[in-house]
């Protein structure tokens, strides 16, 4: 199986590890540190998040992306060769929206490849709909879901998605 690279990214929080942790076969590497920054967390990823996962006959390498803008050097060696991109970003934060238009701006600049938003904590009460999401980012709507990265069956979703699409652009 030819392995194809997908990079997960978003801002800090959106589920990038979490998604990863829920789907990865093999065992996950994470690069998680201590936060330097108030993000509500007290860890987060500075280099990468690496899993695998096959579908539909792939073998899919999963590279999670740091959210911190201060770790954006990591972003231009991860979207190298990457075939598609993964965007999270929180229901409940649109504050971190324009982050998330920034990351994809820059990894879309460096692999013009296809992409899929994929919008989280849309359980938490006062949230933005994905509509609303897509709107801000200025993406079609039928490349923008919901999902819970906890849950093994929303969490596949957007990769799904995101095969159809590459599928189309190959
Ligand atoms: N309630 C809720 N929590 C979520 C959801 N997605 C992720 N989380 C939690 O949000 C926190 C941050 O997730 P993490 O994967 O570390 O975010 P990352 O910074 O993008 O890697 C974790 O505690 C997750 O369990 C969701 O859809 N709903
Ligand atoms: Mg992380």
């Amino acid at each position: 199986m030819e392995p194809l690279k997908i990079v997960i990214t978003g801002p800090v929080g959106a589920g990038k590890s979490t998604l990863i942790r829920t789907l990865s076969e093999t065992e996950v590497v994470d690069t998680d540190a201590i936060a330097t920054e108030a993000i509500g967390k007290p860890t987060t990823t500075v280099a990468l998040d690496h899993g695998t996962l096959r579908l539909d006959g792939h073998l899919l390498h999963l590279f999670g992306t740091p959210g911190q803008e201060r770790f954006d050097f990591m972003w231009e060696i991860l979207a190298e060769g990457a075939l598609g991109i993964l965007l999270m970003v929180r229901a409940d934060r649109p504050e971190t929206l324009p982050v998330a238009r920034n990351i994809l701006d820059f990894i879309k600049s460096r692999a013009p490849v296809p992409y899929v938003v994929g919008v989280t904590h849309l359980d938490q009460p006062k949230v933005w709909q994905p509509e609303e999401v897509a709107l801000f980012l200025g993406t079609p709507l039928e490349h923008t879901q919901g999902l819970d990265p906890r849950r093994p069956e929303e969490a596949v979703r957007p990769l799904v998605r995101l095969l159809e699409l590459i599928g189309t652009n190959a």
